[in-house]
């Protein structure tokens, strides 16, 4: 501990000999050192298995190993030789397991048997999947009405695996699927359907190395997307402009030294990224986009009365575009000095960026959560599809829209049909196949999903992986929602805090990975699929022997569980479960896109599923790209924040040691944080404002204003570059403090960039000397 980074002391490059050194040690921890290694040389290659880590895309040329750091925890940490048998559940009743961390819960190892929980004696005890299918599907045909129950997935799920599980859903029927894009980049999804009409990226892998400039906006691939890095550290070799909008100074932004370059590791070089960072103010990003448009706006204007070439594409906007005359207005309207003081950059900052954008051939925008999840992330979204346009940005080699998307196949879940708004296409394509009607309503989201578990709509909570409880916002409700549930089912790999609050029944029935060889009856191995970032449908095949004989693949529990609750009548479960081309068949009757499917996965990286709007087709109302034209919000969480003394935003991020809920260790080597998680960032002037010193212990207090108290107790600041009146920290810890009915407009994804607190100083005594 004490090994703090802080203000200007960015001390060395992201990646490198650290990122070797983390790999070792997380390699060792898991109890995966020699397995492991091999297992590794297996991830993203045309024959091994998916990396489950994130959804970046896999390079077409060369087949070596893209080494990535936080891919090699990922597939560790699931190749583990350490197990939970029922022997471990024989010795904790599940009231002291609660008392446990998320840490080392997962860090006993994975589960190895289908496990029901027994009130009397507090205790998980081993069963029979027989057992299990029967009475899961007892109670769920004991339920009145089928919108009674909430079926999460999280987006490790294969499309097959989503799309068996979507199919018993709605021949149950209901369109209740709450899932974890929904936390995640749902206001992608809403705000490029409406901008563009497909929401997904319209870029592929190679189109980074055609790009003049990468705007790179909220999101830290050092740490959640390392393979990003590799992309954008060649774009930058070879000249292209980095230009990144992140509040925090992040290490991974800024140099990257290449564990794959010899050359660099011994001579302790590193490449320069970012070659321009701009620190706007928490949920400023869409007044600055706005600003780089009115400076753009102005230029252009200025170049066609000089009567030189217009810098904004007419004769793109003329074909492809609708209301481009109504955003000028709007751009127009909108003063400097709301721009000036949403975003918190300067006009000189915002005029270089713009500067960049129109002097660049091809452009390529990327971002993650940094813009999701906030209130008005969809129109900033919206905001940054009309930058892009602007200059015909969308549809050409080197340039469009990338969201860069965080479970490895949380788009493909999508595609399959995991989605509570039911898409009518698909639903009229399923009734097709089977011939009986489908739930056409609307169905919950995570939201709606929990406030129907609270307010007793809701009687059984069902998921296909993920952790519910530590990922979703005020955890103290969640719990009392899980434990007002009749069944709670739990499709998982390791242990976590999703299964300790059981309901009246409750079973943790214990899956396959994607390192392990999947087997059906016969002997055969079966290959699930999944879609990455740039909407490649690849094969993944496991190679590992299972972690427990008792262990069955995702589609087998699904088709388990459909066949004691549906039956056969409509679909042979068990044939499905058996050979999984029989699924990707039906996927191939049913959705466009995948014409033949089963030969076209086996080829290697697979195939790339048509997205419209990167062909200039526009599938939204108009049939046009469709700029957005509404006003900036009329006042973000951060200027609230700076206008009322002692108030601060405070954004929840991931730390370099953990996935999500996932905790790989306590350190957060690029910010310089080692050995805790209970930290909390904050500009010197704050803290001297606070009378605060260094390491000083506070508590983050709620101030939502709905008369909930939350609080996060004992965290310790850590001084760092961050802008004034915004503090950060990390989730799922803070996630206590993220009010549920605080979400963004049109997304429903909970606000985890921009909660409103206030920080205690807590008893000197608590205070550590350095
Ligand atoms: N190793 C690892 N990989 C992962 C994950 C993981 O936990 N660990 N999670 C996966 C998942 S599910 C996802 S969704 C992705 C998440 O990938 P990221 O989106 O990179 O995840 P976060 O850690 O939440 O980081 C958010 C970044 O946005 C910045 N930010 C916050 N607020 C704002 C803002 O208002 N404006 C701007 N411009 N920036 C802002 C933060 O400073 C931070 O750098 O990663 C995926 N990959
Ligand atoms: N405050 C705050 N909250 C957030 C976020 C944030 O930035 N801030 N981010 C949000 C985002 S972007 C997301 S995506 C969600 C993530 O929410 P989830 O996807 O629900 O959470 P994970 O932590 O990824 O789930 C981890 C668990 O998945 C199980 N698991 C791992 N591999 C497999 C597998 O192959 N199959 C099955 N069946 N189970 C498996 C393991 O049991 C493990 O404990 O959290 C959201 N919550
Ligand atoms: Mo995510």
């Amino acid at each position: 501990m004490g090994k703090m980074d802080f203000i200007g002391k960015a001390s060395s490059a992201a990646g490198g000999w650290g990122a070797l050194k983390s790999v070792g040690k997380r390699l060792l921890e898991s109890g995966a050192p020699i397995s492991g290694a091999r297992t590794l040389l297996k991830a993203n290659q045309p024959d091994g298995f998916d990396c489950p880590g994130c959804a970046w895309g896999d390079p077409e040329h060369g087949s070596s190993f893209e080494f990535c750091e936080n891919g090699v925890k990922a597939v560790a940490w699931e190749a583990t030789e350490k197990r939970v048998p029922p022997d471990f559940f024989a010795k904790h009743t599940v009231t002291e397991l609660r008392g446990w961390s998320d840490y080392d819960l997962e860090l006993q190892g994975r589960l190895t048997n289908p496990m029901r929980y027994d009130r009397a004696t507090d205790k998980y005890v081993a069963v029979s999947w027989d057992e299990a299918f029967a009475e899961i599907g007892s109670v769920l045909k004991s339920l009145p009405d089928a919108n009674r129950a909430e079926f999460y997935t999280s987006g490790r799920a294969s499309n097959e695996a989503a799309f068996l599980y979507q199919l018993m859903v709605r021949l149950y029927g209901t369109n209740n699927f709450p899932d974890c894009s929904n936390m995640c980049h749902e206001a992608s999804g809403v705000g490029l359907k409406a901008s563009v009409g497909v929401g997904k990226g319209t870029v592929l892998l190679e189109d980074f190395e055609h790009a003049d400039a990468i705007f790179c906006i909220g999101q830290n691939p050092g740490t959640n997307h390392p393979r990003m890095l590799g992309d954008l550290r060649r774009a930058a070799l070879r000249g292209a402009r980095i230009v990144v909008f992140n509040p925090i100074r992040e290490k991974g932004l800024e140099r990257f030294t290449d564990p794959q370059d010899k050359v660099e590791m011994i001579t302790g070089g590193s490449a320069k990224i970012a070659t321009n960072y701009y620190q706007p103010r928490q949920g400023g990003d869409m007044a600055a986009v706005r600003g780089m448009s009115k400076v753009i706006f102005a230029a252009d204007d200025a170049a066609r009365a000089a009567g030189q070439p217009a810098i904004i594409d007419y004769d793109f906007i003329a074909v492809h575009a609708v209301e481009f005359d109504a955003y000028r207005a709007a751009v127009d309207a909108t003063s400097w000095d709301a721009i000036l003081d949403q975003s918190g950059l300067t006009r000189e900052q915002i005029e270089e960026a713009a500067n960049i954008y129109m002097t660049s051939n091809a452009v390529i925008a990327t971002w993650a959560m940094g813009i999701t999840q906030h209130k008005h992330s969809v129109i900033t979204i919206r905001e940054i599809t009309n930058f892009m346009l602007l200059r015909g940005n969308i549809g050409r080699p080197g340039a469009g829209l990338c969201p860069v998307r965080g479970h490895s196949n949380v788009q493909g879940d999508r595609t399959v049909g995991i989605d509570e708004k039911a898409p009518p296409a698909l639903l009229d394509a399923l009734e097709k196949e089977l011939g009986v009607p489908m739930p056409r309503n609307r169905g919950h989201n995570t939201v709606e999903a929990i406030s129907a578990m609270l307010d007793g709509t809701a009687e059984t909570f069902i998921a296909l992986g993920g952790n519910f409880l530590r990922a979703t916002p005020d955890s103290p409700l969640i719990i009392k929602a899980f434990e007002k549930q009749r069944l709670t089912v739990n499709i998982a790999t390791k242990l976590n805090h999703s299964h300790l609050v059981p309901g009246q029944v409750s079973y943790v029935l214990p899956c396959l990975g994607r390192t392990e060889i999947d087997r059906n009856s016969k002997g055969v191995s079966q290959i699930i699929t999944v879609e990455d970032s740039m909407s490649m449908v690849h094969g993944s095949g496991g190679i590992n022997t299972p972690a427990s004989p008792e262990l069955k693949s995702e589609i087998a529990i699904v088709a388990g569980i459909a066949e004691a609750t549906l039956g056969n009548a409509h679909v042979n479960w068990r044939a499905m479960a058996e050979d999984y081309d029989l699924i990707r068949d039906m996927i191939e009757r049913v959705l466009p896109g995948f014409e033949n499917y089963n030969e076209r996965v086996r080829v290697p990286r697979g195939f790339h599923l048509r997205n419209a709007a990167a062909e200039r087709e526009w599938n939204t109302p108009a049939k046009k790209a469709t700029f957005f034209t509404g006003e900036l919000p009329a006042k973000t969480e951060h200027q609230q924040a700076l206008g009322e003394e002692g108030i601060f935003v405070l954004q929840t991020f991931r730390s370099h040691d953990q996935y999500n809920t996932t905790i790989y260790g306590m350190d957060d080597r690029y910010r310089g944080v080692y050995g805790e998680r209970q930290v909390v960032f904050m500009n010197p002037k704050d803290m001297e404002k606070l009378g605060a010193k260094a390491k000083q212990r506070v508590d983050v207090v709620g101030e939502y204003g709905d008369g909930i108290e939350r609080i996060a107790e004992n965290f310790r600041l850590v001084p760092y570059n961050i802008p004034e009146g915004s503090i950060a920290g990390y989730y799922p810890e803070l996630n206590v403090l993220v009010p549920l009915h605080s979400y963004g407009e049109g997304s429903f994804t909970p606000t985890s960039k921009s909660v409103l607190v206030s920080v205690r100083l807590r008893i000197e005594a608590d205070t550590e000397a350095a």
